[in-house]
């Protein structure tokens, strides 16, 4: 019997979902669409994922995953510890957490920014300090690449692609947030990995 093409639920505008496609087009791994805004569609979202967000994997007719991290981790295991875009273990794993945990944390900062700013009376507040925080984090992860190439040295890991898909996000949605004199290191791999056909293949929908 044919294994099923699992079925990626999302825009690539939301960074957790084009981050599930850029990693399974480095790993080589089939995938159709079901492309689903993040916004609108709510109630086809909470068909696949009980609390409506995106993005979900349709691996068959039995099996959705739903979060970015826990679709990451099947697609690692399914690419084997050679080819795993995140360490299997020790320091080097603990490392590329941490900077995963800043840049999901930077991504959602941005989020609840995005979402402040919709709303009728927005608190002026709340939106400066989240972005802020956004920033920071981006910040605190260019410090990390002072010297190295990529964050998963010696080559790209999730890392690196969670980290550029995110400032890819930010600067599409709030332009002129990030700026490449505060992180030439940052917006030098961006550059370089926005290039590749796994992220330009999965570009911002
Ligand atoms: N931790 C989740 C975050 C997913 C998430 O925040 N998705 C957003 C789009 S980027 C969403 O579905 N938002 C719609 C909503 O919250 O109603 C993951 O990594 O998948």
């Amino acid at each position: 019997m044919n294994t099923p093409v699992p079925r990626l639920v999302g825009r690539f505008l939301s960074p957790y979902v084009r981050r599930v496609a850029v990693t399974m087009n480095i790993y080589g791994m089939q995938f159709e669409r079901l492309i689903l805004s993040a916004i609108g569609d709510e109630k086809e979202r909470e068909k696949t994922n009980p609390v409506g967000r995106v993005p979900a994997l349709i691996l068959n007719e039995d099996e959705t995953l739903i979060d970015s991290a826990a679709i990451l981790d099947h697609l690692d295991e399914l690419a084997g510890p050679k080819s795993a875009l995140i360490p299997k273990s020790g320091p080097r794993r603990r490392k590329t957490l941490y900077q995963l945990a800043i840049a999901t944390g930077a991504i959602d900062r941005a989020m609840a920014a995005n979402a402040e700013r919709r709303r009728d009376n927005v608190d002026e507040e709340r939106l400066e300090r989240l972005l802020r925080q956004s920033a920071n984090g981006f910040a605190a992860l260019e410090m990390e690449l002072a010297n190295n190439d990529y964050f998963g040295e010696p080559k790209p890991g999730q890392a690196d692609v969670t980290i550029v898909i995110g400032k890819s996000f930010l600067e599409h949605i709030f332009p002129g947030t990030l700026l490449p004199d505060k992180l030439p290191n940052i917006f030098g791999l961006s550059d370089r990995l926005e290039l590749l056909e796994a992220f330009s293949n999965a570009g911002i929908d």
